[in-house]
């Protein structure tokens, strides 16, 4: 590792896997300005004291945590595996998975007690172990480092716990899930001393408000809508934001306008109920920032 200048802020993102793309995506979303050409280990940002350094995810816990980089986006299985002592800002809202336990179909194993004395293969020992032992079981935990849901067909183990999204491999290798150990997603993550020590606590804040920025315009669409005047308060009902909504009286004075933010996870529901009170002409567009 290049030796750290102290006069620039660390921040590490993995260098290539599921989360690469994505991360970088939101730095920049936050105004970073930086190149990403073939991913070298450090790209200095243009516009800010901070080096982006771009690693293999499983080493970004314990490098925040030991301080080698201040910041470092790198998902929560990661931070929970290795118990990193960091202090996490953010969820991130991408790198979505499960860690689950499954066994093969044809395996009478269907609930966690029954795996007592059997062998578990995953690349998640500490939070394997951990789990089993919550649950008063005791197995056999093997360490695999890639690769896990073949092991039961190689007889290798009898069952396993690995990370899931689509579910796609579990069932390409004939496996049911029957447990989730965690549910998890990228996390912003930072050193502890760098988060409460003079030198950086102000320019991580200002990354932190930055970064809220980002995922609430995320979380938010704006709406224009043209309706009847009649309708504005079943309109204000539905649209029920934090602020009440803008509206703007047109040429016909029997309509209006109307302009507001809306929380996408009810989005459509509410479009639904938006048409049903007269709503019509309905642009939606997306927020590329939000700064309350
Ligand atoms: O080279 P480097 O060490 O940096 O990358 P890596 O290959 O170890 O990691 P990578 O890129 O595969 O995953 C990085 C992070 O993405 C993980 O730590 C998780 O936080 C997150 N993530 C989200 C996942 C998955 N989804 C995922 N599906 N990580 C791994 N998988 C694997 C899983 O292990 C299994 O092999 O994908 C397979 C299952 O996927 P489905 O879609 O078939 O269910
Ligand atoms: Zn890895």
């Amino acid at each position: 590792m290049t030796k750290r200048d102290a006069t620039r802020l660390r921040i590490a993102l993995q260098k290539e896997g599921r989360l690469a793309e994505w991360s970088v995506e939101l730095l920049r979303g936050m105004g970073l300005e930086f190149e990403t050409y073939k991913r070298r280990l450090i790209s200095r940002c243009r516009n800010f004291d901070i080096d982006l350094l771009f690693l293999r995810d499983d080493d970004i816990p314990e490098y925040v945590q030991d301080g080698v980089v201040d910041l470092g986006i790198v998902g929560n299985n990661l931070v929970q595996e290795c118990a990193a002592e960091v202090e996490t800002l953010a969820p991130l809202g991408f790198g979505y998975c499960t860690l689950q336990i499954a066994v093969p179909e044809a395996s009478a194993v269907r609930d966690v007690k029954q795996l007592q004395g059997l062998r578990v293969a995953t690349t998640y020992p500490k939070m394997c172990a951990r789990f089993l032992q919550a649950k008063g079981v005791t197995a056999e935990i093997i360490p695999i480092m890639g690769s896990v849901e073949i092991t039961p067909s190689l007889d290798v183990a009898d069952a396993i716990c690995d990370l899931v999204s689509t579910g796609s491999t579990l069932e390409m290798h004939n496996l049911l899930s029957i447990a989730t150990v965690m549910e998890s997603e990228a996390v912003l993550v930072a050193n502890r001393a760098s988060r409460s020590g003079k030198a950086w606590n102000g320019r991580i804040t200002q990354l932190i408000d930055r970064l809220h920025g980002v995922l609430q315009a995320r979380a938010k669409k704006y709406v224009m809508l043209n309706a009847p005047s009649a309708a504005i308060p079943e309109i204000r009902a539905v649209i029920s934001g934090r602020k009440s909504p803008t509206i703007v009286p047109l040429a016909d004075p029997a309509m209006v306008a109307v302009h507001a933010v809306v929380e996408e996870d009810l989005f459509w529901e509410k479009m639904e109920r938006l048409k049903a009170v007269g709503a019509s002409d309905i642009l939606v567009m997306t927020i590329e920032k939000m700064i309350a």
